[in-house]
């Protein structure tokens, strides 16, 4: 068999090797501008609009992926190559298992070599809806206040220089501005990060970035919907070795490959104040009100993610199945999930909380996506804030128990202090990492120097009831040569 790469010309051949889009690609109209177009968004809200097209041959909802930062600019030439198409290979036990080529993206633009298109395009009529995936750190949001953070260098710099942007909130501006004087009509921005209120942060963040231009502020508050929306899809790094795999599967060179899950949730507010893709005919949820929904997820999942994330990387594994086979943390995590985060959840409608927690135990054990603790870890410091802290918080509220969420604290701190594991030089990736470091290696001699990052942690430092325990856990780790020996004397149960 003839090897080829993934493009337009391959959706001709007449002998495919995976299932290939078979609506007319060319008569896709530009409907939807994603801001981020990583991994996740092409698992996940492409793929969704992917098979409403397919479906219902929804032709006005095609995708124009929109790279905002240099690090784009490889993704962004590789999908050009490509006719902006790629695989999504879900990995699972042969039966679940399938792969198939999505179309949804019609367009791309790398904004920092041609931001001009980028705000054209925010600008065009026919654009209905902005989705983003910018992650967790991207909104620019400070910790402590939760307002926008004035201070932070690009959002700076795009305060004082509207001509070449290098934030979403720099390049909406421009955009919006024409879009209001051309009369393009209202719009709606989705943002799908791992985020409680996700929507809500978004229009929070960009009013504020706009404070200065009152009219644009106003149309934007009359003119802009922002639902929130909470988003679910597991979807590892693609490493060479998938792609490898992938191209001795199906003789199909595929260089933006995705592999994921077959898990996948989406649900959103219906709040689209320019109409939106009937979703719901792939199987998305509308809801008048997510709120619960977010919160059951980034407590549980990702918040549970960041748990074997961090212990499992100080057990000495690399991968999320790892740590979530071995029994000591899969007990470790059902703690923490059934006597932290569980009391502090709000009822949730439709959902079985146990049920729940089971799938997401049975989801990270999944060997085949071979899902990087590495991944998990990266970027702490913007899911931490929001994927743990709530948790703690609540509980503090409430009186209940932080004994599993401060190891959670201390393992994190521990990690950052890390200068290297089996030999290897351990790399903290993080915008934060110097901080970090700093401070962790700091609480070799100040068991709290790590809390004081308020831009992470608030004012977490001053809740005594937590910092006692925090304190404690922290000297056992630096002082035990045996992390699991730690870990098994807090599995513990609800009283503690
Ligand atoms: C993970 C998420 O980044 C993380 O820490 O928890 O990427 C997670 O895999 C997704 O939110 C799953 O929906």
């Amino acid at each position: 068999m003839k090897t080829q790469l993934l493009n337009n010309a391959y959706l001709r051949t007449t002998s495919p090797s995976v299932q290939l889009p078979e609506y007319e690609r060319d008569k896709l109209n530009i409907g939807i501008l994603h801001i981020g177009v990583g991994a996740f968004h092409r698992s996940h809200q492409a793929l969704y609009t992917n098979e409403l097209i397919e479906k219902i041959n929804a032709l006005s909802w095609g995708i124009c992926g929109i790279g905002l930062l240099p690090a784009d600019k490889e993704l962004f030439l590789a999908l050009k190559k490509q006719d902006y198409l790629y695989t999504v290979q879900v990995k699972e036990p042969a039966e679940t298992s399938n792969t198939v080529v999505v179309g949804s993206m019609r367009e791309y633009i790398f904004g920092p070599d041609d931001p001009e298109s980028v705000f054209k395009k925010i600008a065009d009529p026919k654009v209905k809806i902005i989705t983003l995936t910018i992650t967790e750190g991207g909104y620019s949001c400070n910790q402590t206040t939760g307002e926008l953070d004035n201070k932070a260098p690009n959002i700076q710099y795009d305060l004082q220089n509207p001509g070449m942007p290098k934030t979403v909130y720099g390049y909406l501006r421009k955009g919006l501005i024409r879009r209001m004087k051309n009369e393009g009509g209202p719009l709606t921005i989705l943002s799908c990060d791992n985020i409680q209120h996700n929507g809500d942060m978004m229009s929070r963040m960009l009013l504020s970035f706009l404070s200065t231009d009152k009219p644009l502020q106003d149309w934007v508050q009359e003119n802009i919907t922002f639902p929130n929306c909470m988003v679910d899809r597991i979807t590892p790094i693609t490493t060479p070795e998938d792609r490898q795999l992938f191209y001795d599967s199906f003789q199909l060179i595929d260089h933006c490959l995705v592999v994921c899950e077959s898990f996948r949730q989406w649900i959103i507010e219906d709040k689209f104040i320019s109409g939106r893709p009937e979703w719901e005919k792939v199987g998305v949820q509308f809801v008048d009100d997510v709120g619960s929904y977010e919160k059951m997820k980034l407590q549980l999942l990702n918040a549970g993610h960041s748990v074997l994330g961090f212990l499992g990387s100080l057990c000495g594994y690399i991968y999320v199945h790892e740590a979530a086979q071995d029994e000591l943390l899969s007990q470790f995590l059902k703690g923490f999930m059934d006597y932290e985060v569980t009391p502090v959840l709000d009822p949730v409608p439709g959902i079985d909380l146990e049920k729940y927690k089971k799938t997401v135990l049975e989801r990270f054990t999944n060997p085949f996506i071979k899902d990087q603790l590495r991944r998990i870890c990266l970027e702490s410091s913007a899911k931490i804030p929001k994927f743990i802290l709530p948790t703690i918080n609540n509980q503090l509220e409430k009186g209940g128990s932080l004994h599993r969420s401060a190891l959670v604290v201390a393992a994190w701190c521990v990690y950052c202090m890390r200068p290297e594991i089996n030999g290897k030089k351990w790399i903290i990736e993080d915008v934060m990492a110097k901080e970090l470091q700093e401070k962790a290696l700091e609480s070799r001699k100040n068991r709290l120097a790590f809390l004081k990052i308020t831009a992470v942690f608030g004012n977490l430092i001053e809740e005594e009831r937590f910092t006692i325990i925090y304190e404690q856990a922290l000297d056992q780790l630096l002082n035990s040569k045996n992390v699991r020996e730690i870990i098994a004397a807090r599995i513990g149960s609800e009283s503690d």
